[in-house]
């Protein structure tokens, strides 16, 4: 399981006398703004450490002058590769093999009902890769035949109406980022610290650009009866009979949409190519892939996953049906546990912050375990229902140091630390886990999944 890549990678100790000499007249000297003013003086702090980006792109000469020249590398002197002739579909530099979405060996007595985690620690900006998308099947997935795959629109509707794909395709078509978190992401965390990092206690999200058709559009051309009809049934393709019901406000509100796009090419196989439901932020189990069927109902269906699965066991024993929203949630995902910082000095804390009710306001960062905050930097776009990318200068004094984040939305709804959450659900659910995380930095630069009272 120690597939992580030690962040220091990014960090290079500086030759002896670098600092004095060359480097940090370098940065001094391009000091525009506050934030090069606070780099230069905690790289100065931190006596040596600095990216080597920052101040060379090649070597230094050495003492007598030699600019390296006749030590050229292989790729600098003989011919790359050229592209294919038959065309190609790139792939990731090899050096990048050790990210990859995994599965938690054990958690699951099948591969083919089963999750495979996303490796946020690895990712970068607020996009998921297609490839690593995170995976949630319940009976196997299918690489489907779009020419053969049909998606029929019945029930409380005028006329029923069966769709090809490239019928869908051709109608109006709207883009919009959003992050899909199954309801059980960070669930083996409820009653104590479980597994290891941050890929396997919250990499059951992932954000991606989806392409579609709304569903209001497909259920007016079926002239959908909305005098009667309040809810939908949404029916997937697989052998998994995944079927959920989904309240009509949603859908008359423009926001649930048929997708066949995923980042600019189409869906994947394991999402559900050819075709998805995407309901913003509403739990993963929702956005049925393979989707096949809408049905218009005048009640919720209270179908297998959502009359005994994907239920909340409160702590008097009771359980709590269709809590569908994914609340605000956040995660620092460096430093994560499993990574190793090697030095002490100037680091980037960075995270994600998510919402199911719109955008994320604020993100607050602690490094002494929740005692004192201080407000990260959000980046854009800040976009609602999707994930927001995160960031905070941190300079790590070589002690330990317990690293949370707190994100609101604009709600105003402040994500729970951990005491918070178990008062109100206890700690036998599965589903919608969004407390505060915390990560120990110990003194050997080894960071830890922790959970703090
Ligand atoms: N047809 C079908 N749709 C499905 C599922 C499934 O097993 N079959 N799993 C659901 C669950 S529980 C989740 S969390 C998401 C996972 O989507 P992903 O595999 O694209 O990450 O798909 C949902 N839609
Ligand atoms: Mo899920």
């Amino acid at each position: 399981m120690n597939q992580e890549r030690p962040i220091s990678g990014r960090l290079r100790k500086a030759p002896e006398g670098f600092l004095s000499r060359n480097g940090i007249q370098k940065v001094t000297s391009e000091a525009k703004n506050g934030r090069r003013d606070f780099i230069r003086s905690t790289f100065a702090a931190a006596g040596a450490v600095l990216p080597a980006a920052m101040a060379w792109s090649n070597p230094p000469p050495t003492e007598d002058g030699d600019p390296h020249i006749l030590n050229l590398p292989e790729h600098s002197k003989a011919l790359g590769r050229g592209v294919a002739a038959d065309g190609s579909y790139g792939q990731p530099s090899g050096f990048e093999a050790n990210v990859r979405r995994r599965h938690s060996p054990g958690l699951t007595q099948t591969m083919q009902a089963s999750v495979s985690f996303a490796p946020l620690q690895s990712l970068f900006g607020i996009v998921t890769p297609a490839g690593l998308h995170f995976e949630r099947h319940h009976q196997g997935w299918w690489d489907i035949d779009p020419s053969k795959h049909r998606f029929m629109v019945n029930g409380m509707v005028k006329s029923p109406k069966v769709f090809t794909v490239d019928e869908i395709m051709r109608l109006p078509a709207v883009s919009r980022f959003h992050f899909i978190e199954c309801g059980a992401n960070t669930a083996v965390e409820w009653g104590n610290v479980a597994v290891p990092t941050v890929q396997y206690t919250h990499g059951m999200i992932s954000c991606s650009e989806f392409t579609g058709v709304r569903l209001m559009t497909l259920l007016e051309m079926a002239g959908v009866d909305l005098q009667k009809g309040k809810f939908v049934l949404a029916e997937g393709a697989d052998g998994s009979s995944m079927t959920r019901t989904i309240p009509m406000n949603l859908i008359t509100s423009g926001e649930v949409f048929v997708a066949y796009g995923q980042n600019g090419e189409m869906l994947r196989p394991e999402q559900g190519y050819p075709l998805r439901l995407i309901v913003p932020g509403v739990q993963g189990v929702s956005w049925v892939k393979y989707l096949r069927r809408i049905e218009v109902g005048d009640m919720p269906y209270a179908t297998k996953d959502e009359a005994v699965q994907y239920i909340d066991l409160q702590p008097d024993g009771l359980a709590r049906q269709y809590t569908s929203i994914q609340e605000c949630k956040s995660v620092v995902t460096t430093p994560s546990g499993g990574q190793v910082l090697l030095d002490k000095g100037f680091y980037n804390i960075t995270g994600l912050a998510w919402s199911g009710r719109g955008k994320v306001k604020k993100v607050d960062v602690s490094v002494d375990g929740g005692r004192n905050w201080r407000t990260a930097r959000l980046e854009s776009p800040v976009m609602s229902k999707a994930l927001t990318r995160f960031n905070l200068d941190w300079v790590w004094d070589g002690k330990p140091a317990i690293i949370q984040s707190r994100a609101v939305d604009e709600t105003g709804f402040v994500q729970p630390t951990y005491k918070q959450l178990r008062a109100v659900r206890g700690t036998r659910s599965i589903y919608h886990n969004n407390a505060i995380q915390s990560w120990l930095v110990q003194e050997s630069g080894e960071v830890k999944n922790v959970q703090v009272a």
